[in-house]
């Protein structure tokens, strides 16, 4: 893509902060989607996508892959981040160069710089797969923001508050879509409704989530 072409793919990009700490850069990551989708693939062909269990035994409704040098996983030792593939018992998939640009562009845009994530795990839904309320709080370090990237079918995201029983907010994440979540928004509550089963021309029947952390 030249810089003249970015530039003007720029202009139309609508930016919004939506609430404190909240900056959503919708269609954001519409320019990379072939890139990003053949990046999803290669990573899923050397760490597959797998659903994993919660420490309590359930299994997981959304399956989910990692790249970067530490990776996210629960099994009945817990919730945590590492750096082995339980599967591959190797190394988890270098991060995309596109996957990290995009990352750290879109969390400069929102107001941190200098954002280098370290962890990005790949969440596939297929139509019924749901995230219900939960905290991200893996990571050594909240000042970092998290930035989600979704790609494919439109999901309803519930954005609670910091109290497991604070009432969510609803907000339709679609294709293209990038999230910037920072500052006070960190450690809020959030989710996601069951996938409504349809067809999308980029990921077919399935949504992708890409979320860029900085995890170590
Ligand atoms: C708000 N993923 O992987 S992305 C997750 O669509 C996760 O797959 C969802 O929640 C998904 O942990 C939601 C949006 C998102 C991601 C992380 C957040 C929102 C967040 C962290 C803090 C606050
Ligand atoms: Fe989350």
């Amino acid at each position: 893509m030249t810089a003249d072409l970015f530039s003007d793919l720029m202009d139309d990009a609508a930016i919004e902060t939506f609430d404190d700490g909240v900056v959503v850069l919708r269609r954001y990551a519409l320019p990379w989607q072939q890139e990003l989708m053949s990046d999803i693939d290669r990573v899923a062909r050397q760490s597959p996508f797998r659903q994993m269990r919660t420490p309590g035994g359930h299994k997981m409704s959304v399956a989910m892959t990692c790249c970067g040098p530490l990776g996210w996983v629960t099994d009945k030792g817990g919730y945590r981040y590492q750096h082995q593939d339980p599967i591959t018992r190797s190394a988890w998939p270098a991060m995309p160069e596109r996957f990290s640009e995009l990352a750290s562009t879109a969390a400069d845009t929102a107001g941190f710089p200098g954002f280098e994530p370290d962890a990005c795990l790949v969440n596939r839904y297929q139509p019924g797969a749901k995230m219900g309320l939960h905290q991200d709080k893996d990571e050594q370090d909240f000042a970092w923001p998290i930035v989600s990237v979704s790609l494919g079918l439109p999901v309803m995201f519930q954005f609670g508050g910091l109290r497991r029983s604070d009432r969510p907010e609803r907000i339709l994440l679609e294709h293209g879509d990038v999230i910037v979540w920072g500052g006070p928004a960190r450690l809020r509550y959030h989710g996601v409704l069951s996938l409504k089963p349809g067809e999308h021309p980029v990921t077919g029947s399935a949504r992708y989530n890409l979320t860029f952390r900085k995890a170590g």
